[in-house]
């Protein structure tokens, strides 16, 4: 595969990457300067951010119950393939792990693509604390993925990672820590700004077995607990929305939220869910999580069954996006200060949209050359493109027409790429520029026909 393009000659012997050098590989290197741009940014960091709001937010609502979790904030993004995929026994033909959808530095460097990269060495500093009431920890990092361009969609994106470990010598604990975080619950409805949560449990162990370690008990106590601190840390951020809305605003938002918890699977978690909440008409995923693989466990340093536990890994953009009703991810990395402005530290407030900037549209229509020229060619590389082109100044690109003649074999893709600013008005001839320079990296480097 080549990245070179991306490159103003060729692809640099060494990158420098967070004031550290890395060696690239010409088999594996597909971070792009556009994409390095973005660490070291840490929106989750900086005062007024929607995000660092969020992550406060979170933190303290979760320590308020018990004061257990730890937080790590400054974890750096660079992380090996056996931080990220081998330790949580992510199985070497994952699509995850493809170089179509995570960036890699080197064969054995590259961007986390989730905060779950840190899990086995936040376990291992737990285990080395004397203090045995701090058993939990809270992770928020960027992570990076390869993906799709659209309004929900941007290659950087925030996650936060949680996780709560007991002994199982003292379950008394387990029972009064989740008693605790009932009463918890049970406390945000007495408040005057009432948030209703509808919860739609998914309770079956059907084809989401508990692991053989635990006792029913176990797994129906620190399940419960799980899936309570997850509905806290939502209901609490939703009822801090609803204390800064005038009673006229309060009228015309619902004030009932539908979560719905669903069964799923991650390699280093049994049983494994996700949460998904009702919004604007759809479902919406904002939370993978599960009770903790005893092998996890293991290899952290815990002694062979002594320990039981939950981690959950968050989407902070998702959440951000909902409650401060940002319509458009880009937003959350402009520089504009007329979002900036509108945000004030620890408050959850709606975004007022400043001004609608036009699109552009334009569609990109290219046959797949013949076989003896092909370079395998996927979706997130045409995503690529654009993005290393266009940055912000694109918002969506979309398949809209594909087709295979019958009698020459051949194929046919049309993508439509909207450029629009969240910003500034752009020009037809800039758009037209870019639209070019889109064209002739696509030509250049997949050897496509245009039409
Ligand atoms: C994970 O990343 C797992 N590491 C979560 C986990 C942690 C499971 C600990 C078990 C134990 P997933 O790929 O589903 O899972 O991402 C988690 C959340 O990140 C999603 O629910 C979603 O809210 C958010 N997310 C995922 N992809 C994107 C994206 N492209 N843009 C914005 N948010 C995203
Ligand atoms: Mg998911």
């Amino acid at each position: 595969r080549r990245v070179f393009a991306y490159y103003s000659t060729s692809l640099p012997n060494t990158l420098d990457i967070a004031g550290k050098k890395y060696d690239t590989d010409s088999n594996y290197t597909n971070v792009t300067p556009s994409i390095l741009s973005h660490v070291n940014e840490n929106l989750h960091l900086r005062k007024h951010h929607p995000i660092n709001t969020l992550r406060e937010l979170i933190e303290n609502t979760l320590n308020s119950v018990d004061n257990t979790f730890k937080t790590y904030n400054s974890f750096s993004p660079i992380v090996t393939t056996y931080q990220n995929f081998d330790v949580l026994d992510i199985p070497v033909d994952h699509p995850g792990r493809s170089k179509s959808d995570t960036y890699y530095i080197n064969k054995d460097y590259l961007l986390r693509t989730h905060t779950s990269a840190h899990e086995l060495e936040c376990f291992h500093d737990l285990l080395l604390q004397e203090n045995i009431t701090n058993r939990g920890f809270l992770i928020s990092a960027d992570v990076y993925r390869r993906d799709e361009i659209d309004r929900t969609h941007y290659p950087v994106f925030y996650q936060m990672e949680g996780a709560r470990i007991w002994d199982r010598s003292s379950l008394a604990l387990l029972k009064s820590d989740l008693s605790k975080l009932e009463n918890k619950l049970l406390d945000i409805d007495k408040g005057k700004n009432i948030i209703r949560l509808i919860v739609q449990d998914d309770v079956s162990l059907e084809g989401n077995p508990k692991q053989n370690y635990m006792t029913m008990e176990e797994y129906d106590l620190c399940s419960r607990h799980l899936k309570r601190s997850i509905e806290l840390l939502i209901k609490q951020a939703f009822a801090q929305k609803i204390k800064n809305m005038t009673t006229a605003d309060i009228n015309q938002t619902t004030t009932e939220l539908n979560v719905r918890w669903i069964k799923t699977s991650f390699p280093w978690t049994a049983p494994s869910w996700e949460i998904e909440v009702w919004w604007n008409g759809e479902w919406l995923e904002l939370c993978g999580c599960g009770l903790i693989k005893q092998d996890v466990l293991l290899k952290a340093g815990y002694r062979s069954d002594s320990t039981i536990g939950w981690a959950f890994g968050l989407g902070l953009d998702r959440i951000a996006m909902l409650l401060f009703e940002i319509p458009d991810i880009r937003l959350l990395w402009t520089k504009d200060e007329r979002f900036h402005q509108q945000f004030r530290d620890g408050a959850i407030t709606s975004f007022k949209p400043y001004s609608k900037y036009p699109g552009s549209m334009r569609d990109m229509a290219f046959w797949l050359p013949d076989e003896s020229l092909y370079v395998e060619l996927h979706e997130n590389d045409i995503m690529e493109i654009v993005r290393s082109v266009a940055g912000n100044l694109v918002e969506s690109v979309k398949l809209i027409d594909k087709y295979r003649t019958p009698d020459t074999n051949r194929t046919s893709l049309c993508y439509r790429i909207n450029y629009q600013s969240m910003d500034r008005n752009i020009t037809n001839q800039e758009v037209n520029k870019l639209q070019e320079l889109v064209q002739d990296q696509l030509m250049s480097k997949y050897n496509v026909i245009l039409r």
